[in-house]
């Protein structure tokens, strides 16, 4: 059998993005992004199709993944956002929360609540969850992505692999039950926090089970609220505040293709 090391070693100077998203008829089930060394495929896309096969928002009918050469040379290196966590008692006050935090960074609350209420209803072009995140307007509260289903996927970004067993320990040692999802969540919106057209992320998950959310920014960082949303909600999803007349080919080509690899914060 072919060894997978040793054509790693082959071609060291280059990465795989590797992409895996799955759905059951229309529906979004799951999504995962990482960047990989070669020799780290193999469990990852193993690890992947377990997710998408036994997610909790259901058993996906159909899983795609893609695998696409990066080369290594072309990977920026960053710092992850700092991270911080509130705990409050139920999702409503998260919401209340959420809302004092973004008018921190100069967003209206008229604004915000109507973007919510758009993530809280299903903002697919057909309701229910998009793979990607809604882009709204900061100023006009208007929505600015091309494909309402879709939305704007964030891609080719991870932790450096030396940097991901310390913040996985990192994190279990603070007693987060999922430091997994913790650190794919953070790694995206460091990457989202990059774009200086983007004030601010908004996110709560699609999961049922799992009600923390985070409002992130490059000002103040990956801030986390203990509940973001009800219980058994099976309604999530991303929402990015961006600056008007944001030129959005370049924010999405930003956000899609241009490859990072984070260290911790303050490493
Ligand atoms: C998701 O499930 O994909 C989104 C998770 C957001 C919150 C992650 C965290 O606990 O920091």
């Amino acid at each position: 059998m072919r060894d997978l090391r040793a054509s790693f070693r082959a071609m060291p100077e280059q990465l795989h993005s590797l992409r895996m998203r799955s759905s059951c008829g229309r529906e979004h089930i799951s999504g995962a992004e990482r960047l990989l060394d070669f020799a780290q495929l193999e469990e990852e896309m193993s690890s992947m199709l377990q997710r998408a096969l036994g997610h909790p928002r259901g058993r996906a009918e159909r899983i795609c993944l893609t695998l696409e050469p990066v080369k290594a040379a072309t990977v920026r290196r960053e710092s992850l956002l700092s991270l911080s966590t509130f705990q409050v008692e139920n999702w409503q006050q998260g919401r209340r929360l959420a809302g004092d935090l973004l008018k921190k960074l100069g967003l209206e609350r008229v604004l915000v609540e109507a973007a919510v209420a758009q993530l809280s209803a299903g903002p697919a072009a057909q309701g229910g969850v998009m793979r990607g995140a809604m882009l709204i307007d900061a100023l006009t509260g208007q929505r600015c992505e091309s494909d309402r289903s879709r939305g704007v996927r964030v891609s080719r970004m991870d932790v450096d692999p030396g940097a991901r067993q310390s913040i996985q320990c990192l994190l279990a040692g603070q007693g987060f039950d999922d430091p997994q999802r913790i650190v794919e969540a953070w790694t995206l919106a460091s990457k989202v926090a990059l774009c200086p057209q983007v004030i601010a992320e908004l996110c709560w998950s699609d999961d049922p089970d799992y009600l923390t959310g985070y409002i992130a920014s490059a000002q103040n960082g990956y801030q986390r609220i203990s509940q973001l949303k009800k219980a058994g909600s099976r309604i999530g999803g991303r929402i990015f505040f961006i600056r008007p007349g944001t030129n959005l080919s370049a924010l999405t080509d930003f956000l899609q293709r241009d490859p990072i690899l984070f260290h911790a914060p303050g490493t």
